[in-house]
Order: structure tokens, then sequence, then C-alpha cells
């Protein structure tokens, strides 16, 4: 009786090692835009067209949701790109002398 040696593999040896790698989701920011008395309407359309590249037609809608309700959420990003734009529209503000203000808002962390 022969016995086929290719068959049952008997000196085969194979490491298996496990890496546990975890992926999280960066958190997000919501950059929310802030009413105020003072600011031109056409400047704040100008500043989300500019800094967040919003058209005209959603800039607009923003615009009037923030001078409506007092606040509108433009869009969210992680961290640094939120901050960023944060601070391009303060410079902004700064430099033509309005108050026009945004604030970063933490989304829920369930996603
Ligand atoms: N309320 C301002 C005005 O009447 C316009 C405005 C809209 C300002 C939205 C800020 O986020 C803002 N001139």
């Amino acid at each position: 009786m022969s016995e086929d040696r290719s068959l049952t593999n008997t000196n085969d040896t194979e490491t298996l090692s496990e890496e546990i790698v975890s992926v999280k989701k960066p958190d997000m920011y919501k950059v929310v835009l802030l009413n105020d008395d003072y600011t031109p309407r056409d400047f704040v359309v100008w500043v989300l067209t500019t800094v967040f590249f919003k058209n005209q037609q959603e800039s607009t809608r923003i615009m009037l949701e923030a001078h409506t309700k007092g606040k509108s959420v433009i869009a969210s990003y992680t961290y640094d790109i939120a901050k960023t734009k944060l601070v391009q529209v303060e410079n902004l503000a700064e430099k033509y002398e309005h108050p026009l203000k945004c604030i970063l808002e933490v989304e829920s962390g369930d996603n």
C-alpha cells in the first residue's frame, strides 16, 4: 500500500500573527456662522464664497439662515481645516472692520 505524501502536507508550518489595528474616524467640527447687527449681508455672502467655496445661492441661503435664526452651520471639517477657516473669517472681518464671527462645534462622536 503506497502513501501519497503530497496530500498529507506534514512539513508545512505557518506562523499566523494578528495585528489589532483600530481605525477611528477623526472628530469633525462644524463651522457655525453667527449673526450680528452690523456686518453687511453682501460681505457675509462674499466670505462664504471666498473661504468656504460655496456658490452664490448656497452662500445666500446660509447668510439668511444666520440672519433670521441667529446661526447657521456652514460645513463640517477635521479640526485643523475648521480652525483654519475660522481664522480666515476672523482675519477678513478684522481687515474690513466688521464684527462677523464663526464658532466651532464638535459633531456628535457616534459616527
Ligand atoms: N444681520 C446682518 C444685517 O442685517 C447680516 C448678517 C447675516 C450678519 C448673517 C452676520 O452671520 C451673519 N446687516
